[in-house]
């Protein structure tokens, strides 16, 4: 290290998400290099949908921060969906500092020419050895050309390294960082200091990367081609390591954690793990807590060993409720015969479950929504749904198929038309017009899992192509829009109070 000089600063920034992983995980491993201080603006909080515009004053905010740290290097992790608003960030770097700027995250990952057009530096893939290399290179004045998984925009050259291996030992990556001095949060007009991940009552980790499924609406079916040869993509952290980050987590005064959400598709279902699990998680965390899994990898002993241990909800991606739909189309495996089964072995041992659903999907017909009506009826009660409309991320197998098949346009499947829809909330919300049986199914799903019709009058709807079943599907139809429309309104008011 160059001993003369001030530390460097490193900027990291998180985008319309304070509890995001992959920063504070860098932040954290930042955190451990001699000579560099980092610092990571979490700019503007939104649990999923509905994505408010930055204002003016929060880009205000964010400048004043970048001109008060100059940083040496600006990182910034980038969804799809946030591509036009990283740009502006970006641009505000560009125009106010000499930082180098980086991409890192799914979005560049994918795409990494496009986004060199508006950096310096993109990360592809796992962050942790590249970022921690470039730092140290900038850190000693040393060339950064070579380094594996970035590329490089540099006097009109382009260099792209190749990616290294996976991580395979998930135990040696830093735990994310929470509670730190050197965090900053620019939302509604103003910039705190307190980290608002610490007041959430929910305590969210991450046990395994990978996942053994490539759905076609999901970045897996990218990712994982993309790393073919470069080590098992399916990796998990030892029991003991995901314990220690929680207790780590709980013990940080003013914390509110009363529940564990495990983000991890393959939660338990390797058995030595779970051993180590059971031994450990309800002496020494005991919190009740959420999993989400595909059904494929339920087992009802898998459920009954969780449950001991204190799970109380599964999150269940059934996705459609027609076969077809759910096999050919999002290439996800499962029947709904397995789906109704685990569905009341779940609630034989009192573990609530949520579904996913996706419905506003061009693959959908009449009878496809009418097989996931079918579905609907006969899940046990009371349902709890995600239901979404279906979202074309640029380039994944199902938005290509959705071009091929005229489905969609390019411009619809554009970053541009992404995040122009990103202003209104994913959760799908029912519509009068166009005034047609498929349209009208949907909002009879929207009504069934908001439970706001009896399940005769549903049978009643959908029994038939004649007059009288279809006068009932129009009137419930617009029972859901009526509701729909109520539904907003509570939560503008819940927003304002
Ligand atoms: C857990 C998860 C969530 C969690 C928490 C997300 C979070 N921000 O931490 C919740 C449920 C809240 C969530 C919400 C959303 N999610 Co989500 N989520 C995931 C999931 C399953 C894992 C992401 C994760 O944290 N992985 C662990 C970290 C450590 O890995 P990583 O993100 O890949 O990061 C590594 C590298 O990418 C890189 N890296 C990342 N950032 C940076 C930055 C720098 C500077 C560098 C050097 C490197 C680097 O280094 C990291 C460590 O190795 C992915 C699917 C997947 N398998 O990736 C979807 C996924 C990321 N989600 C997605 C989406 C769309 C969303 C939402 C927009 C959904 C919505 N309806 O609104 C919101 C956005 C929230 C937000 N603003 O962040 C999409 C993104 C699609 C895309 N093409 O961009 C994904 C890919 C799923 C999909 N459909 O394919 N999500």
């Amino acid at each position: 290290m160059n001993s003369s000089t001030e530390p460097i600063a490193i900027v990291l920034v998180a985008l319309y998400r304070y509890q995001n992983f992959p920063i504070r995980i860098l932040h954290a491993l930042l955190e451990n290099i001699e000579g560099v201080e980092p610092h990571t603006l979490f700019f503007k909080n939104h649990y999923t949908n509905a994505v408010t515009p930055p204002t003016a004053k929060e880009q205000s905010l964010f400048r004043q921060k970048i001109v008060e740290l100059q940083p040496k290097l600006v990182g910034f992790s980038v969804y799809s969906p946030y591509v036009p608003i990283a740009r502006k960030l970006t641009n505000i770097v560009k125009e106010n500092s000499s930082a180098l700027v980086m991409w890192g995250g799914i979005h560049p990952t994918l795409s990494p020419e496009s986004c060199l057009e508006q950096t310096d530096i993109v990360c592809i893939g796992e962050g942790e050895g590249a970022l921690e290399e470039l730092v140290l290179a900038l850190r000693d004045g040393k060339d950064f050309q070579t380094i594996n998984n970035l590329w490089i925009r540099q006097n009109g050259n382009l260099q792209q390294n190749p990616l290294r291996p996976l991580i395979q030992n998930l135990d040696a990556v830093p735990f994310p960082a929470y509670a730190r001095d050197s965090f900053y949060f620019i939302g509604s007009n103003k910039l705190t200091r307190k980290d608002a991940a610490i007041v959430d009552p929910i305590l969210a980790t991450m046990p395994a990367r990978g996942c053994p499924f490539s759905c076609s609406f999901c970045v897996n079916s990218l990712l994982r081609p993309l790393y073919r040869g470069l080590g098992p993509y399916n990796r998990r952290r030892s029991a003991a390591n995901v314990i220690a980050e929680m207790k780590e987590i709980l013990a940080i005064p003013g914390n509110q954690k009363n529940q564990i959400e495990f983000h991890d598709e393959n939660f338990g279902t390797d058995e030595s793990w779970l051993n180590e699990f059971e031994a450990l998680y309800p002496e020494q965390v005991g919190l009740p807590f959420k999993v989400q899994y595909n059904p494929k990898l339920i087992k009802p002993e898998l459920i009954a060993r969780l449950k001991r241990c204190g799970l109380h909800r599964i999150k269940f991606g059934i996705e459609s409720g027609a076969d077809r739909i759910r096999n050919q189309i999002f290439k996800r495996p499962g029947k709904n015969k397995e789906i109704l089964k685990l569905a009341h072995q779940i609630a034989h041992y009192d573990v609530k479950i949520r579904y996913d659903l996706i419905i506003d999907n061009p693959y959908d017909t009449e009878e496809t929504l009418k097989e996931t009506i079918d579905l609907l009826l006969k899940l046990p009660k009371p349902l709890r749904f995600n239901l979404y409309s279906l979202q074309y991320f640029p380039d994944y197998p199902l938005t290509r198929q959705a071009i091929k098949d005229n489905h969609i346009s390019e411009q619809e499947a554009s970053l541009e038309h992404l995040h122009q829809k990103m202003a209104r909330n994913w959760a799908f919300v029912p519509r009068l017009f166009p005034l047609n049986p498929k349209q009208m199914m949907h909002n009879i799903i929207w009504l069934m899992v908001y439970g706001r019709t009896k399940d005769d009058a549903v049978r009643q709807a959908i029994s038939s192509d004649g007059f009288g079943a279809r006068l009932k599907l129009f009137g419930l139809s617009v029972k859901a829009f009526f509701w729909g429309k109520v539904q907003m309104l509570q939560r503008i008011m819940q927003k304002r109070s």
